[in-house]
């Protein structure tokens, strides 16, 4: 049987579907590019032509969007909250709002600090996004503030892997002091997770 392909660069936001992959227990062949493939990778065109990771595929089809990947991944386990859970819009809304709303600002300091070379970096646009970031981060510190474990429906669902995985690249770029102390203790129990230490294990192979 063919396991579902999933296409990765270390730590790019394709470790959200690594991370559900290893949570959830399924199997797929994982397939390990360097970044930025538009870059280093030519031949990876002819899969994505958008030439972004995470790619997943699966029964001839492409994905290429990391919430909707997990997903895919949480179907049918405890890492979705289903339709019938009263949690289901707010957990609904954190898939999407992971990458829109929190990756989007992370990614522009990423071009200006990683990718760009040094004549084209750009000190003021990585404030500038880091202080929006910070921002957009007080969604949840709101929403831990109750003393909460997990995001939505008091267990572990792909809500903690998409937003705890922007959370998490927050704090490799240097704007963990942005984030509040319900959102670093929460960050904390995601990173323990052994699921997220497989996947970061996995992906160093
Ligand atoms: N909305 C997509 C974004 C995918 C994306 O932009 N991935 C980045 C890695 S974090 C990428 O492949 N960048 C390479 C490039 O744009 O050349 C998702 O959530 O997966």
């Amino acid at each position: 049987m063919m396991h579902p392909i999933l296409y990765h660069c270390a730590d790019a936001r394709s470790l959200r579907c690594l991370w559900a992959v290893e949570e959830a227990g399924m199997a797929v062949d994982l397939r390990l590019l360097q970044f930025p493939p538009r870059a280093f990778e030519p031949d990876y065109r002819a899969v994505n032509p958008l030439m972004t990771v995470p790619g997943w595929v699966e029964d001839g089809r492409l994905m290429t969007e990391s919430a909707a990947i997990c997903e895919r991944v949480a179907e049918g386990s405890s890492l979705e909250v289903r339709r019938d859970e009263a949690d289901y819009w707010d957990y609904r809304n954190w898939l999407h709002r992971s990458d829109a709303t929190l990756t989007f600002p992370l990614a522009i300091m990423i071009r200006y600090t990683r990718v760009e070379p040094a004549e084209r970096r750009l000190a003021q646009a990585v404030e500038d996004y880091k202080a929006f970031f910070g921002g957009r981060a007080k969604s949840i510190e709101a929403a831990l503030s109750d003393g909460r474990e997990w995001l939505v429906a008091e267990r572990f669902t792909i809500a903690d892997i998409v937003i705890g995985y922007a959370a998490f690249l927050a704090t490799t770029l240097g704007a963990d002091d942005v984030l509040g102390d319900a959102t670093k203790a929460w960050l904390e129990r995601c990173m323990t997770r052994d699921g997220f230490r497989r996947a970061r294990k996995r992906q160093r192979a």
